[in-house]
């Protein structure tokens, strides 16, 4: 047995939302959808006034107005939400240098060796809370666990606004506490495979807890062993942060199948610009691009390209990303249920490196790159918009 750790996960509340009622004190305590306004758009989010009302992510803009008449829909500002995530992703790596960003305002924190320092996990939680309300205005939700899996599952329990300590070092509490957990909690269930697990009578962790591996086998497949372990409480995997990783990810699921192209490519976007600046901000350069497209049965497609030369400027990395988005889309569409990019680093100090400079227009579109980020930094609040090229 290794030692045990502490593994916090660390999620803002209705994040976009919760923006748009920081940036505008009208909307305040009112029900806020996050989305366009077209007939074919989707909320992006709802803030927890218009969940009330059955509102969700990912939901058609018109159902749920029709669900809350009186809402107030927000247009999306990407830039904004970038730059709270950057500094929420600061705020996070004060307490600990392994800190891994799952999407724009999620991450895992490993806070084992962070103890003498900065206290236990909840102290440490209670701290990121403290900072992410008086720095950014944002309530944030956090979750402490001995590993990934159940840290990200006990930042759900008290949303928003809430810290819950899942047991850390006795594994029969741990299976205690998880043993009431619906199945469909479970990472990798999807209302498809749903129905299965209901099948062979799995509604609970704790149902799946107690089967024997030799019926998880042949009655869910090999899948559900790994999620048998999940359900017990193990989870090896390390937090690791870009540096191990060497690329910068983002990525988002959706609530449901997204068929409407416009909002995927949007979110797409938004991820790519998210993922450009932590590239910038790590020091690094890309010069290959992946999106990863994920379907509502779980099936899982990437799409890459590597340029001609290295960068770390948004426009290329977002004219790339599309055009990767537009190919697959015009030749094999279906609705998406989540999606993601990926831009690998490239070491600094390469000799591609010097191909940056080469091109005189390059090198004033890193300027803007640079000053925006600069500017964002100290002034914050959408400062600049950057004009988003046709999609
Ligand atoms: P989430 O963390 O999944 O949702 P949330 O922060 O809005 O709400 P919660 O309090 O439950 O954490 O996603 C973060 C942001 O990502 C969200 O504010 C908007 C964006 N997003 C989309 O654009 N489309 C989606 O379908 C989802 C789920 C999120
Ligand atoms: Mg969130």
């Amino acid at each position: 047995m290794t030692a045990p750790r502490t593994i916090l996960h660390a999620d803002l509340d209705a994040f976009f939302a919760s923006v748009e009622q920081l940036d505008h004190p009208e909307m305040r305590g009112k029900p806020v959808l996050v989305g366009g306004r077209s007939g074919r758009s989707v909320v992006a989010t709802a803030s927890y006034e218009a969940r009330r009302f059955g509102c969700r992510s990912a939901m058609p803009m018109t159902r749920a107005l029709a669900l809350c008449p009186h809402a107030v829909v927000a247009t999306p500002r990407f830039e904004r939400y970038s730059e709270l995530s950057d500094r929420f992703m600061e705020i996070l790596g004060r307490y600990s240098p392994l800190v891994e960003a799952l999407s724009v305002d999620e991450a895992f924190i490993d806070a084992t060796g962070s103890r003498l320092l900065h206290g236990d996990g909840v102290t440490i939680a209670r701290a990121i809370r403290a900072a992410t309300q008086t720095e950014l205005g944002l309530t944030v939700s956090v979750g402490i666990g001995s590993n990934k899996f159940v840290a990200k599952l006990a930042s759900d329990m008290n949303k928003p606004d809430g810290i819950t300590e899942s047991p850390l070092d006795n594994s029969s509490l741990l299976a205690n506490w998880l043993a009431p957990i619906g199945i469909e909690r479970m990472w990798g269930i999807g209302p498809k495979s749903l129905p299965r697990f209901h099948a062979a009578k799995v509604h609970t962790f704790g149902d799946l807890q107690l089967m024997a591996e030799h019926d998880v086998l042949t009655q869910l497949g090999p899948h559900a062993i790994d999620m048998r372990s999940r359900a017990l409480g193990i989870d090896s995997r390390a937090v690791e942060t870009v540096r191990d990783r060497k690329g910068v990810g983002h990525e988002t699921t959706f609530a449901d199948d997204v068929s409407d192209q416009e909002s995927i490519l949007e979110t797409l976007l938004f991820l790519v610009e998210s993922a450009a600046r932590r590239l910038r901000g790590s020091g690094s350069t890309t010069r290959r691009i992946t999106i990863k497209i994920r379907f509502g049965d779980f099936e899982t497609i990437t799409r890459s390209t590597t340029l001609d030369a290295d960068t770390d400027r948004t426009l290329v990395i977002l004219a790339a990303a599309k055009d990767l988005f537009k190919r697959w889309a015009a030749r094999e569409f279906v609705a998406v249920r989540l999606i993601g990019v990926r831009l690998e680093c490239t070491a600094p100090g390469d000799e591609t490196q010097a191909s940056l400079f080469a091109d005189p227009q390059a090198e004033r579109d890193r300027t803007v790159d640079r000053v925006a980020d600069a500017i964002e930094r100290k002034f914050g609040k959408g400062m600049i918009g950057r004009g988003r090229p046709e999609p």
